[in-house]
């Protein structure tokens, strides 16, 4: 990926939803300009979400997710009505569609039910308003139709799908104060030092999106990034000539880098930058806490958004349980999971450590942390329990004071 694409996880994600025919595919293929989803009359044409990254005017770089049709029946249905619900776990906008010849049923009344539990804003298309004369749209354009949003348009002949678009466009911009990696701690003049190690976990010929991120935000605050490997951190801490505002590392160096970083400056971590980007370091820092709670036989799931670990290597799965247990001296079993799989129960768990989630939208983080404390399971993530397990965390969160108090109690 180019360091001038957004990244998939911070694109508003659209999902189309509804029953069976009722022209989902054909409204994306509409939306989108292009044929993203087959169409047919066929009842169940669509079986898995096919999601597509893309721009789209007037809303700028989105993921459009087509969803298989949720009132399918028998065994192979009810797989696909768990796909299309599992989609709901990561959309900032959804959308249902609904075949305007036949009217909102049982179903897409259960969708919307969904969609206020989990908060998310939606509309309603009635989609094939081709279909309709004049009288039937009247009547159903009755004022009192609870004061959902809602359009009548049409895939076939492309009746206000423009419009359908800037409505979705509106409901998309809902926290435009969104929270920064680390710019808002940097003042122009200000430099920040990022320690990246070049090993055999960095992908050759180019840095990691966490940290083309981290960088790209030094630069939009005015401040100054300098990359190094952990190895000359201390000369060039020696040979500049102003001390840095902040050291950002890798939390597989944390130990050196925290030992050769002077108390003066501030230092964090990636991980830590991102779980406050995606508003849970705070529940991180205290579910970090746990690990001192972990007594034999405990279970403990390791969590991680994407299945390739490329970034990740074998932190999840090898690094961590043996640090755990070191760290511990408990007997403790590990489970895992990866890429949008999470268990929906997690009450046999003593503590959860998820990865950083830089392959997962906000939304999708969220949702796993309020599944997590729904159940009163502590949930951290890696760099913030690697941070604890060496006895930084407290340092590594003192930019931070409202998380920094969470130590404390
Ligand atoms: N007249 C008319 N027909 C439409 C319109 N939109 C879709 N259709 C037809 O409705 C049928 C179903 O369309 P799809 O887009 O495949 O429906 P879907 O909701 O994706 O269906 P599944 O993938 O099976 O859940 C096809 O035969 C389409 O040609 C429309 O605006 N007007
Ligand atoms: S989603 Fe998680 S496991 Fe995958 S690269 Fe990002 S931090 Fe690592
Ligand atoms: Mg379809």
């Amino acid at each position: 990926m180019g360091m001038n694409e957004t990244p998939s996880a911070d694109r508003v994600h659209i999902g189309f939803f509804g029953r069976r025919n009722a022209g989902k595919s054909s409204i994306v293929n509409k939306v989108t300009g292009q044929e993203l989803a087959v169409v047919s009359d066929v009842k169940g044409t669509t079986t898995d979400p096919v999601s597509k990254a893309m721009e789209l005017l007037p809303m700028g770089p989105v993921v459009i997710i087509d969803t298989p049709g949720i009132d399918d029946e028998g065994h192979l249905g009810e797989l696909r009505v768990r796909k299309a619900k599992q989609v709901l776990n990561r959309v900032d906008v959804a959308v249902l569609v609904v075949d305007a010849t036949l009217g909102k049923t049982n179903v897409d009344e259960e969708l919307i039910h969904i969609f206020k539990e989990k908060e998310i804003p939606y509309l309603v298309v009635y989609n094939k308003s081709d279909l309709l004369s004049e009288n039937q749209k009247i009547n159903a354009d009755s004022p009192d139709r609870n004061q959902e949003p809602f359009i009548y348009a049409s895939a076939a002949t492309g009746q206000n799908i423009y419009e359908l678009k800037e409505k979705i466009a509106s409901l998309a911009v809902t926290d435009d104060l969104k929270l920064r990696l680390v710019g808002d701690l940097l003042e122009p003049s200000d430099f920040a030092v990022l320690v990246v190690p070049i090993d055999k976990a960095a992908p050759k010929g180019r840095l990691i999106l966490p940290q083309q991120q981290t960088i790209r935000d030094v630069l939009e605050a005015g401040a100054a990034a300098i990359v190094i490997k952990e190895n000359e951190l201390s000369n060039t801490l020696k040979t500049l000539g102003k001390s840095p505002k902040i050291v950002i590392t890798d939390s597989q160096v944390f130990a050196k880098v925290s030992k050769e970083t002077p108390k003066d400056i501030w230092l964090t971590s990636f991980s830590i930058l991102f779980a406050r980007f995606k508003g849970n370091l705070k529940t991180a820092a205290a579910g970090a806490a746990a690990i001192d709670r972990l007594k034999d036989g405990d279970k403990i799931l390791i969590s991680e958004g994407c299945t390739h670990h490329r970034q990740c290597d074998d932190i999840g799965t090898v690094k961590l349980p043996r640090w755990i247990r070191n760290y511990t001296g408990k007997d403790l079993e590990f489970e895992y999971s990866s890429g949008r799989e999470f268990p929906e129960d997690v009450t046999k768990y003593s503590l959860i450590v998820h990865c950083g989630g830089c392959m997962l939208n906000e939304r999708e983080m969220r949702y796993r942390q309020k599944c997590a404390l729904d159940q009163e399971i502590p949930i951290t993530n890696y760099g913030i329990a690697i941070a604890y397990m060496q006895g930084i965390l407290k340092r590594c969160v003192e930019m931070f004071p409202d998380v920094r108090k969470e130590l404390d109690v």
